[in-house]
């Protein structure tokens, strides 16, 4: 059947083939998570990326250049491209035109381009067709040979077959969809989540155009474009760190099949922070050619040194963790038949990357060495330097153990602990200063609630190596009541290292004043905690207390409220606003013990924040410019979240 012949609208006869691909379909509803992860808030937005990962597909090819994306009013989300426009033609073989095959049946696009490997595809590598099967409405128009083609489909199912709508002069496909509420647990798409992921897509694939609106009022947009690629995603993780050489490394090799980029830059810090993907999937937890890339940078890095017999004291031995102090790297690699490993897929399997990447490093990372002797001398430097400090802190924790252990118990003094032996129904206070914590102890439920007074503000990490981290006091006491050490064993020695399951309490539950000082005590405990125990944040174990910042007193009556809207609103409801008393409660101290407890305590009244850790790049970038050393961007972010918290005192 010609093009033409395909605009043919009539009723639609139910052939054995499209019985067999509803079946398929239907597979796919009666077990979404399977095919998309969950059908909760990530399974909703891989949608998305399912469907922008086909565009990518086009791009990589060197069909396509732009890809828009929205998110309209009624919450249906649009992906637009101009690449070659899904296949329209009639499949005899499959009595159906390509655009019905593609969307209705599981894993179809590879029928029609041989040619190519598919590198992007998404963790699930599912296709369009399941966006289809989710879906309430699924819209598609293809723009081929001058004609807008178009297709409707209900949960999967078409409302016709493929017809001609018009002209154009346009290429392309554009796919709207409304995911399927009876599927998932909420429908609403977050501007955030898809906005990250397709500026990390922009950065992985240099120069694409990738552009996201929300159409909702007030909503907003951005455009993404890196001809950079990986060395932009480096300036980006790293725009307010101080590096040690003033560009980004960055590594290539396109070879037939296969493809290595990595981007790398030092700075003065001492965090390692390196990412890496396959086929543009974020491997969480690494793999072959994350450990490749290790060995690479190590074997370099030595080599060099050994050749420029830069190690004078022989008494220090470098290890692969002091080449890896204040390095940023992202490392992407594109393959054709990735194995993902692990409960969440996280890993790359594939050993023989293992090798290609160790080599590849070996090579371009000794040529840059040879090439840019200055820069590899400041790199050796502060390799040298993190290797003395390692041993410095190795010594500063044996002398913290010790003095653990001549403590008697293992628990600080100033913890006042709870009685509750599980740690499932336990919780731990972190509480600034000896009043509040004065007030906190004797508002607790002793039960199963913990109060640890902490004195002052404790050390900002961010700024600090870790021999100084370990001997910090503060830090110590609050490692020792938690239970769970800290840092990263030596020996590999379960004793030594975090430990989650040696947790005493399963919430932990940071509470400060409503002021600077407050705000600033916690900042630094949430710094803390996500930089050498984000076990924690990761698997839901921290909470900030919210104590009310007014009380409103009314004839006999008591209010709290937390807001300054919820005092306004309130105040605005009482018309003789003459009996009223309003009092600003400025610290936790100013609380007596029964008020602390009913407002922010007790676990009936109170209102807890849970800390989560859904983006670690944002957030690691937050946290390095609220506690780094420049001062410029953090005051732009103090001002651009002012409104966000105008309940501080700033
Ligand atoms: C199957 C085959 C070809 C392209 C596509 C699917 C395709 C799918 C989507 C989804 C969104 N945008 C897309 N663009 C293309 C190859 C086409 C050819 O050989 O002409």
């Amino acid at each position: 059947m010609s093009e033409t012949s395909a605009t043919l609208t009539g009723h639609h006869a139910y052939t054995a083939e499209s019985i067999k691909t509803l079946k398929g379909l239907d597979a796919v509803r009666k077990r979404p998570a399977m095919y998309i992860g969950s059908t909760g808030i990530s399974g909703l937005h891989h949608l998305v990326y399912e469907v922008v990962d086909n565009s990518i597909d086009e791009a990589l090819g060197g069909y396509c250049s732009r890809i828009d994306v929205a998110i309209h009013e009624d919450n249906s989300v649009s992906v637009l491209d101009d690449g070659r426009g899904i296949p329209v033609d009639f499949h005899a073989g499959e009595k159906m035109s390509a655009l019905q095959l593609v969307l209705t049946t599981l894993h179809a696009g590879g029928k029609f381009d041989n040619s190519s490997y598919k590198v992007s595809g998404g963790l699930h590598g599912v296709g369009v067709s399941c966006v289809n099967a989710l879906s309430l409405m699924l819209k598609v128009e293809v723009y081929r040979d001058g004609k807008t083609y178009f297709m409707e489909f209900h949960r999967g199912v078409p409302l016709s077959e493929i017809q001609i709508i018009g002209k154009t002069d346009k290429r392309g496909t554009r796919v709207v969809f409304k995911p399927d509420p009876d599927i998932f647990e909420t429908t609403e798409f977050s501007f955030d989540i898809l906005s990250k992921r397709l500026r990390e897509l922009a950065f992985l694939n240099k120069g694409i155009t990738i552009t996201i609106n929300d159409e909702h009022a007030g909503g907003k947009s951005h455009e993404f474009c890196y001809p950079g690629g990986l060395a932009s995603f480096i300036s980006y993780l790293d725009e307010n760190k101080t590096p040690l050489h003033p560009e980004p490394m960055n590594f290539l090799q396109v070879s037939e099949g296969f493809e290595i980029e990595i981007a790398m830059q030092y700075n003065d810090q001492y965090i390692e922070n390196i990412f890496s993907f396959v086929n543009n999937i974020n491997t969480v937890d690494g793999g072959t050619h994350l450990s490749g890339f290790k060995k690479g940078l190590t074997r370099a890095i030595n080599n060099y040194i050994d050749q420029n017999k830069l190690l004078r004291n022989n008494k220090i031995e470098i290890k692969g963790e002091d080449l890896r102090e204040g390095l940023t790297a992202v490392i992407s690699v594109k393959i054709p038949n990735p194995q993902f490993e692990g409960q969440t897929k996280g890993k790359l399997g594939n050993s023989e990357v293992a090798g290609y990447v160790e080599t590849f490093m070996l090579e371009k990372l000794g040529s840059f060495l040879l090439e840019n002797p200055l820069i590899a001398r400041r790199i050796v430097d502060k390799c040298v330097n993190s290797a003395i400090a390692r041993e410095a802190a190795r010594k500063a924790r044996q002398l913290a153990r010790r003095k653990t252990v001549m403590d008697g118990g293992g628990l600080p003094g100033k913890l006042a602990d709870c009685s509750e032996r599980d740690p499932s129904k336990c919780e731990i206070f972190i509480v600034e200063g000896d009043s509040a914590g004065g007030s906190a102890k004797m508002g607790r439920d002793r039960n199963f609630q913990a109060i640890l007074p902490l004195k002052g503000k404790i050390l900002n990490v961010e700024k600090a190596r870790m021999d100084k981290v370990i001997s910090h006091e503060e830090i110590q006491i609050i490692v020792q009541a938690l239970g769970t050490g800290f840092g990263v064993s030596e020996s590999g020695d379960e004793d030594e290292g975090f430990n989650l399951a040696k947790l005493r309490y399963h919430k932990i539950i940071i509470m400060t004043d409503a002021d600077v000082d407050g705000s600033h005590i916690r900042t630094l405990l949430l710094t803390f905690l996500f930089r050498h125990m984000p076990g924690l944040i990761e698997n839901g174990h921290v909470f900030i207390a919210q104590p009310p910042l007014y009380k409103v007193k009314c004839g006999k009556e008591d209010r709290y409220c937390f807001s300054d809207e919820e005092k306004d609103r309130l105040l605005g409801g009482w018309n003789d606003k003459k009996n009223v008393t309003v009092q600003r409660y400025k610290g936790l101290g100013e609380m007596n013990p029964d008020q602390l407890a009913e407002t922010t305590m007790n676990i009936d009244t109170r209102i807890l924040l849970q800390v989560k850790l859904e983006d670690f790049v944002e957030a690691d970038r937050i946290f390095t410019m609220l506690m780094g050393e420049e001062v410029e961007p953090r005051r732009k972010f103090i001002e651009e979240n002012a409104h966000k918290v105008k309940n501080l005192d700033i």
